[in-house]
């Protein structure tokens, strides 16, 4: 019987086609009597061949099926199961983490704890900034360099490859570019590059003999902040994303340093110790209206808008080791996220402003961390024994 064949092109394709054939070989069934005039009898006859049909089936299929599950066993060469493999299925926090290698890696380094994947629960609750990644800084292979990851800690790349320190990189609103800071052309002489996401098409947009740092993008992507000591000493400058158009914000001859834009494009929020400490200012774009909002003996610094503008982060060591605090742009409503005897610093806002990523040393080497906006859900987003540090968060969905 066809059926029963052993060579699968010989059986039947399913279970429809060998019915047919089943209903085509078997006995005719015997016409039934001539209908009475009652027409609701003549649904008997076609139930009662059905029926009998139904059981041959039945028992056929029952003898079919267990005929077809010895073949299949029989045949297991041809019909391996698409499982993943151990590798395949490994979360891919480990294999983002351990994708990176560590080029020219220091002696001194090579006796660290590999870097390991997060337990399950640690990347539980689940994550917002879905489609988003966090650019940092870190020397892991032995100078500072520029990366990214996925806020669940999952698919880690290294954007830049140079032995000079590469720092402070900052996204463009679309999400398309990274500018940064790099010593490349000289050990003393920090300058302003830019580069795509994905490392390519690096540009030089700064070209002076004194160091420019900490880049900020305008949110309508045509100008970059950053922090300079072209004149004399650190004042923030604003200049177009080609290098040009080069405009002086701040002047005062305290240092003034880590601009941040407002989302709606009309201040600035920098850091200034022009009162004697630490203080984070905001200003308008054109270096006006500066206004003190921490006002505290203490050192605040690197503010951070939450995207919609309403809060402003920034660390302070008020509580003697640096925390997280936030703000609102009036200087209202101040609240300390984080605590503890460690520092934590520099905070950077997720696109739906539900969580913050910042610096932080509790775990004795800076590591990048991640909360909600409320400093609940602390969940540690990088692990590895060299500095890793300066994290901002893309824009995305
Ligand atoms: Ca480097
Ligand atoms: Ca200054
Ligand atoms: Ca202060
Ligand atoms: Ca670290």
């Amino acid at each position: 019987m066809q059926a029963l064949a052993i060579q699968p092109q010989q059986r039947f394709a399913d279970v429809a086609t060998f019915k047919h054939a089943l209903m085509q070989t078997r006995p005719p069934v015997p016409d039934p009597p001539v209908p009475t005039v009652i027409l609701r009898h003549q649904n008997r006859v076609p139930l009662w061949a059905g029926g009998l049909a139904a059981l041959c089936i039945i028992v056929v299929l029952v003898f079919l099926f267990a005929r077809f599950d010895l073949s299949i066993g029989d045949s297991r060469e041809t019909v391996t199961p698409d499982l993943p493999t151990a590798t395949e299925a490994m979360p891919q926090a480990a294999m983002g983490v351990t994708e990176v290698t560590l080029p020219d890696a220091p002696e001194q380094l090579t006796n660290t704890p590999i870097p390991t994947p997060f337990p399950p629960t640690e990347t539980t609750p689940p994550l917002n900034g879905h489609g988003s990644q966090i650019a940092f800084s870190s020397d892991r292979s032995g100078n500072d360099e520029i990366y990214v990851v996925n806020p669940d800690g999952t698919n880690l790349q290294n954007l830049t490859n140079h032995p000079s320190p590469d720092q402070w990189p900052a996204w463009s609103p679309d999400g398309s570019r990274i500018a940064f800071t790099s010593n490349r052309d000289g050990d003393e002489n920090a300058e302003i590059y830019v580069m795509d996401a994905d490392g390519r098409n690096l540009e030089r947009l700064t070209y002076h003999q004194a160091g420019d740092y900490w880049p900020a993008w305008s949110p309508d992507g045509s100008r970059i902040a950053f922090t300079s000591r072209r004149d004399g000493n650190r004042e923030v400058y604003v200049m177009d994303t080609d290098g040009g158009n080069l405009k002086r914000l701040t002047s005062h001859q305290a240092w003034d340093s880590s601009p941040a834009w407002s989302p709606d494009g009309t201040s600035i929020a920098f850091t200034s110790e022009r009162d004697g400490n630490y203080e984070v200012y905001v200003m308008d774009i054109s270096g006006n209206n500066v206004r003190n909002l921490t006002n505290h003996p203490s050192n605040d610094y690197s503010p951070a808008w939450s995207p919609d503008g309403s809060r402003i982060a920034f660390e302070s060591d008020r509580d003697e080791y640096e925390h997280i605090y936030v703000m609102d742009p009036n200087a209202q409503n101040l609240q300390q996220l984080t605590s503890g005897n460690a520092h934590d610093w520099w905070s950077s806002w997720s696109p739906d402003g539900s969580q913050i990523v910042f610096s932080s040393e509790r775990d004795d080497n800076a590591e990048l961390y991640i909360m909600d906006s409320d400093g609940r859900n602390l969940q540690r987003l990088t692990n590895h024994a060299a500095r890793d540090d300066a994290a901002a968060w893309s824009p995305g969905d």
